[in-house]
């Protein structure tokens, strides 16, 4: 089966990549993503700064899914930019997430990134971590700021990782204002901001940060992965390709981001919690789910989801 795909005019030899935040801060998690079976190599989102993160714990896999709150750890941009090159050699496109602390930050950032060439740029607009900032995301005037001033400092395609939008009225206004900035790809989406686990034996929350307020992801955020990547393919048709992130954990997951519109899937809980063998196993699996369909591309699925 044909698992190739194509986002903003980049080839990708499997629709299946890991999520930033997924096995991909250090040289070596990036180099084994470059031997596994993902379909590209994404970055953790980078800051200015190399950054340890917050206190641990602060990440919880349970049955629902996972909660974080890493707090941005990474090597710091420089780092990446110079292992960049080395990634390339790999044969898959590399994607590098471009985050930051302040407005300006991404604009920095992105043009230094810009010229080690990575084949994508995905700008993380929806770090729902960081104590006392708040998602840039949610202030679509801040987004467009964020946009207008990282687009001229870049050659490559610009993406932006959204957070969940979870009213119409939302997605109306961000197409609308995505639509001005010059935008190449999405990613929806980010983890579920600020929700809560509790472990009623201990009586505690999970994980230590921010009183236990972390991102959620994984098996029950994909209604709301879905809702997002439905809404915006619905928005812009097909001039806009969407990578599809939440809940995927088997082939049909993938299946159904296809079906709502998407181009590619990234996984993020599945990765940490099972290892780099889960990109065979959901390859294998969707392979068989689009050939009992008599699909033979995610081309021929994508965006037939049928409304009733
Ligand atoms: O590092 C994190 O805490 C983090 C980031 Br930058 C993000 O974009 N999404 C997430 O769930 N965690």
């Amino acid at each position: 089966m044909n698992l190739s795909t194509t986002i903003a005019g980049v080839t990708f030899p499997s629709c299946f990549m890991n999520a930033a935040g997924a096995l991909c801060v250090t040289r070596e998690e990036l180099e084994a993503l470059g031997r596994s079976a993902a379909g590209a190599i994404v970055t953790k989102s980078m800051t200015i700064e190399a950054r340890h993160g917050n206190p641990e714990p602060r990440y919880y896999g349970f049955s629902g899914g996972s909660i974080n709150s890493m707090g941005l750890p990474n090597l710091g941009y420089r780092a990446y930019a110079e292992l960049i090159p080395q990634l390339k050699r790999f044969g898959k496109p590399v994607i590098a997430s471009v985050a930051g602390l302040t407005e300006d930050d991404f604009p920095t950032i992105a043009e230094l990134i810009n010229v080690a060439q990575p084949d994508l740029i995905e700008v993380n607009l929806s770090c729902p971590n960081i104590p006392g900032k708040p998602q840039i995301g949610y202030d679509p005037d801040a987004s467009e700021r964020v946009l207008k001033k990282v687009r001229p400092k870049i050659t490559v395609p610009m993406g932006v990782k959204l957070p969940p939008y979870f009213d119409p009225a939302h997605h109306q206004v961000m197409g609308t204002m995505l639509g001005r900035c010059g935008v190449d790809f999405l990613n929806l989406i980010n983890s579920v901001g600020n929700g809560l686990v509790v472990d009623p034996e201990r009586e505690t929350v999970v994980i230590k940060p921010k009183g236990g307020f972390g991102g959620l992801g994984g098996r029950l955020i994909k209604p709301v992965a879905l809702a997002n990547v439905r809404a915006f393919y619905k928005f812009f048709g097909e001039r806009m390709p969407i990578i599809g992130t939440g809940g995927v954990i088997d082939g049909g997951d993938a299946f159904e981001h296809f079906l709502c519109g998407a181009s590619a899937v990234q996984v993020g809980t599945v990765l940490v919690e099972e290892g780099l063998d889960a990109f065979q196993r959901l390859e294998a699996e969707l392979g068989a789910v689009l050939h009992r369909k008599g699909y033979r591309s995610i081309q021929d699925c994508r965006g037939r989801l049928k409304e009733l």
